[in-house]
């Protein structure tokens, strides 16, 4: 893999976005990082504020920037509150995405210099598949606002392909880390074991723990994302390790972690936090990724778990 010049980033201070921004900051790449509201600068890049519900700023910002690879992380990226604002949600996760492929394609039309786009796509596409594993051919049947915005989206990077711009879709599974807010669930779920062992919360509420997610580790789905980028063909990716769990061995889990064996009498149910349609599984086949872009997971369930609630422990102590 060959390290490309000048990188947009779209979604810069987000989970994927601050690891996928470390790590080509390091590769000495020419970072651009986008981000909403004006914030602190990270170390070794060129920061744009730029608002992706207005497409005439998108259009802008790619025709001034002339990136030659684009990382397409932002957006709304919770499907419980796309429930509560739909029309953002597609306005932000999925016309933008239009508005930013034909921003790009317009670049590379008027430089004659090939542009390429990762856009971060997601397994709420499948929504209510009626197969496990979920591969890139499963039918596109979302079940949120989520899942539709993200659908638009992956159909017209399809459309952009047979455009020839080089633009893949990574349909990423959940993928977790210490950076994760705690507005998903493990992170929810690792702060309140670690602040139920502190003595400083006696419980924590959550809502459907019979789902089964395929949960990864962040920085790995981020290594798919660049690999894609560097590939000889653009594509779709299926990114998940192939496994699933229930939230309530999320739940189980962590707060053994925590030095809590029965947490059964720490977690309470509150209906606010069932969602009006929830995908009951996902479980994504990556064997796509690891023939083509030479991917793999690097780390187990446990080692996701651990690795949070160790930090969330951590973060009290400290
Ligand atoms: P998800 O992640 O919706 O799968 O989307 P989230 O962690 O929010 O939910 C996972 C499952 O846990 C259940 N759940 C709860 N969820 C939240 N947030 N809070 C709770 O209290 C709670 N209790 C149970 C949910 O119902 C759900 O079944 C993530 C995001 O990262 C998306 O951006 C990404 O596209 C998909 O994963 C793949």
């Amino acid at each position: 893999m060959t390290a490309q010049r000048r990188i947009l980033v779209t979604g810069a201070s987000g989970q994927d976005g601050s690891y996928l921004i470390e790590r080509l900051v390091a590769e000495g790449s020419e970072i651009h990082a986008v981000t909403r509201e004006p914030g602190a600068s990270s170390d070794g890049t060129t920061r744009h504020i730029c608002d992706l519900g207005d497409p005439a700023q998108i259009s802008r910002l790619i025709a001034d920037v002339e990136p030659e690879v684009v990382f397409n992380l932002a957006g709304i990226s919770s499907v419980a509150f796309s429930w509560q604002k739909p029309i953002e949600t597609v306005q932000v996760s999925g016309l933008a995405v239009v508005a930013l492929l034909e921003a790009c394609h317009a670049l590379q039309e008027r430089t004659g210099h090939a542009v390429r786009v990762v856009q971060a796509s997601s397994s709420e596409i499948f929504g209510a598949a009626e197969h496990s594993p979920q591969v890139e051919s499963t039918p596109i049947r979302p079940l949120s606002p989520y899942g539709a915005a993200k659908a638009l989206a992956h159909n017209s990077v399809g459309v952009y392909r047979a455009r020839d711009l080089f633009c893949s879709s990574a349909i990423l599974y959940n993928h977790e880390s210490p950076r994760r807010p705690d507005t998903f669930v493990t992170r929810k779920i690792t702060q309140g074991a670690a602040r139920i062992a502190a003595g400083l919360d006696r419980t924590l509420s959550l809502g459907n723990l019979d789902a089964r997610r395929d949960w990864g580790w962040a920085p790995d789905y981020v290594d798919a994302m660049v690999r894609m980028s560097r590939a000889d063909q653009p594509g779709d990716f299926v990114i998940a390790t192939g496994e699933t769990h229930a939230v309530r061995d999320f739940v189980a889990a962590a707060f053994l972690r925590a030095g809590i064996a029965d947490w059964q009498s720490r977690v309470d149910i509150d209906p606010r936090f069932l969602r009006p349609a929830d995908v009951h599984e996902m479980r994504g086949d990556p064997s796509k990724a690891r023939d083509t872009l030479g991917w793999s997971p690097t780390r187990t369930f446990s080692d996701v778990v651990n690795a949070m609630v160790d930090y969330d422990l951590a973060l009290l102590d400290s």
